[in-house]
């Protein structure tokens, strides 16, 4: 009696030290709607050549090096010799993590140049077998995280594989047909399985670039990731719609509120993989606001670091990471768990997120005494900022609410503003809700995405600058909307321009994804003697039921033209 007693309380305490709960489907996607800001790292054999090759420098970016080298695979499978990173340690990675108040980590333990970071039995190109570090990192690393309560998850390139003849993507060593199949049956597949089983619950896999494979391909790799896990997520880059939630591209970033489950990846550099000589690190007051906007519009932020062939993620991105943890330890409840916006908005003042009975106002550009909230119904009873508690004396009159400010910002970066409100759920007037349809929307430079290594923000004039007119890469300043109904616009620009650099041509494109434009209208650059001025460029259709609208802006004539690019207006005309 005694003996059966002693077993089932050996058992018991056995479980309760080695299981985390185990968390639904439901509560995952709960989760992934709470968490906001993770961790994303791009690690393998290519931070060993760092972005040269044979002493060159290499444009592209890092994890590329061997498709755009055209590295035969023999060759690249030598980097795994040189490849020991000694200085790796998985607590000091992820107490940056928690540091940077990330929440989730998503990590490459297989990118497209087919070397697995972990130990696979599946293959022999894995960094146990091949290099003489001989150890699997990813254990540590998802060890780490349950210490840390930081939810993990792997990136797993599912059809590019350059070191696979039958995969997408290596055409310098395997020019012949290839059968996506039998990469899916012989490595994908089972190797999908190995990362499942072995480093615990995940909390999502991360799927890219989804080439070669079928609808059916597809569904059947997401249901092996349900069946091994029924909780993990899956992102929609698993290709055909398929996937648990939205996966936008590189600082894709919505310009108004959008109620997906979505996430936004993107680089402190120019960069996924390590690049010795990548500098160009984005300022943490961008990414600070860049966190605030995508979480008012109900999206994840998952910002990237490039660990080196050593093991040490660089000292400017653990910089960075700790300044936006700094903020996030005094205003986090802005963020975290938070819902987003009820108001429609454009503009480059203020942002909002939600809890039942408070507002947060984050405001990213201080607009001097006073902050008008237009289209508030919901009562505020009290006012004050996260950061001090200090009271803010308010007016509400009609359906607007104005906000006394001191002079100056607290925080530069993102002052959080709390307005207690009498209702759970603040009511806002018709016409400044967020999926209301608007006659007037209007895109600014800030939230557009600048694609192309050239183009800058000016924060002093907020618009964007730098275009050049070049092939490839090219530099396109672009706007992700999801609330355009039907109709034709009057397409508007307000740029500033020199006199003397006058004459360029300009192009305002409609298109559907990156890739296929759909609408195209031109118009010459004017001197506006560098005064913003807004100029007619044309007129767009949106044609009906089309959530999804892509609007591109750029130059059309082999030159650079010196303007100042600040807001694109689309005016409904019918
Ligand atoms: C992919 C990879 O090719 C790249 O190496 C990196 O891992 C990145 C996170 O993902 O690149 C993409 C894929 C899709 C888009 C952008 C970059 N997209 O849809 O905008």
């Amino acid at each position: 009696m005694f003996r059966t007693w002693l077993v089932t309380a050996i058992i018991l305490i056995s479980m309760s030290c080695s299981m985390r709960p185990q968390l639904t489907h439901e509560q995952e996607m709960q989760k992934f709607k709470d968490v906001k800001f993770g961790m994303f790292i791009h690690w393998g054999l290519y931070s060993v050549p760092a972005g040269r090759w044979k002493g060159e420098y290499d444009r592209g970016i890092g994890e590329w090096i061997m498709n755009h080298q055209r590295i035969p695979v023999k060759e690249y499978e030598q980097l795994a010799k040189q490849f020991n990173p000694v200085k790796f340690n998985a607590e000091t990675w992820v107490q940056l993590a928690e540091d940077a108040g990330m929440k989730y980590m998503v990590i490459t333990s297989k990118h497209h140049d087919g070397f697995a970071m972990y130990d696979s039995k599946v293959s022999d190109f894995d960094i146990v077998d091949a290099t003489p570090y001989q150890k699997d990192p990813m254990k540590a690393l998802s060890k780490a995280c349950a210490k840390h309560h930081i939810k993990f998850g792997f990136y797993y390139s599912h059809a590019q594989d350059w070191h696979e003849p039958n995969a997408a993507g290596n055409d310098w060593d395997f020019p012949e047909e290839r059968d996506y199949s039998i990469y899916l049956r012989n490595k994908a597949i089972p190797q999908v399985k190995e990362i499942l089983s072995g480093y615990g619950p995940l909390f999502l896999i991360w799927f890219d670039t989804p080439r070669l494979l079928t609808e059916a391909d597809a569904i059947e790799l997401g249901n092996l990731v349900h069946q091994l896990q029924p909780a993990c997520l899956v992102n929609s880059r698993l290709g055909f719609d398929q996937g648990d939630y939205e996966q936008m591209g590189d600082n894709a970033i919505p310009v108004e509120p959008y109620e997906e489950k979505w996430e936004i990846p993107a680089t402190l550099n120019d960069t996924w993989g390590y690049k010795v000589d990548d500098d160009n690190w984005k300022n943490p007051k961008d990414l600070i606001q860049k966190l605030a906007d995508i979480v008012s519009k109900g999206g994840n932020y998952l910002l990237n670091v490039g660990p080196t062939a050593e093991g040490l993620i660089p000292d400017e991105s653990q910089v960075i990471l700790r300044e936006i943890g700094q903020w996030l330890k005094v205003n986090g409840e802005s963020i975290y768990d938070t819902e987003m916006s009820p108001f429609y908005y454009s503009d480059l003042i203020w942002r909002c997120t939600t809890k039942p009975g408070k507002l947060f106002f984050h405001i990213l550009n201080w607009p001097g005494t006073e902050l008008k909230i237009p289209g508030l119904e919901s009562p505020v009873k009290k006012a004050y900022f996260l950061a001090n508690s200090d009271q803010v004396p308010f007016v509400q009159k009609g359906n607007s609410v104005t906000f006394s400010l001191p002079p100056k910002a607290l925080d530069d970066r993102n002052t959080v503003l709390v307005a207690e409100i009498d209702d759970q759920t603040a009511k806002v007037e018709p016409g400044y809700r967020y999926n209301d349809p608007h006659n007037v929307n209007i895109m600014y430079a800030r939230e557009g995405r600048m694609r192309g290594e050239d183009l800058k923000y000016d924060w002093e004039s907020q618009s964007c600058t730098n275009f050049i007119d070049t092939p490839s890469p090219v530099n396109e300043l672009f706007w992700y909307t999801y609330h355009l109904t039907e109709g034709d616009y009057q397409v508007d620009i307000e740029y500033a321009c020199p006199d003397e650099s006058a004459g360029s041509v300009i192009r305002f494109i409609r298109a559907h994804g990156l890739h296929e434009d759909i609408e195209t209208i031109h118009g010459t650059v004017e001197g506006t003697g560098n005064q913003f001025e807004i100029k007619r460029l044309g007129k767009i259709t949106v044609p009906p039921n089309q959530r999804h609208i892509l609007l591109k802006f750029g130059l059309d004539d082999g030159k650079s033209a010196d303007i100042k690019v600040r807001k694109v207006i689309l005016t409904k005309i019918n």
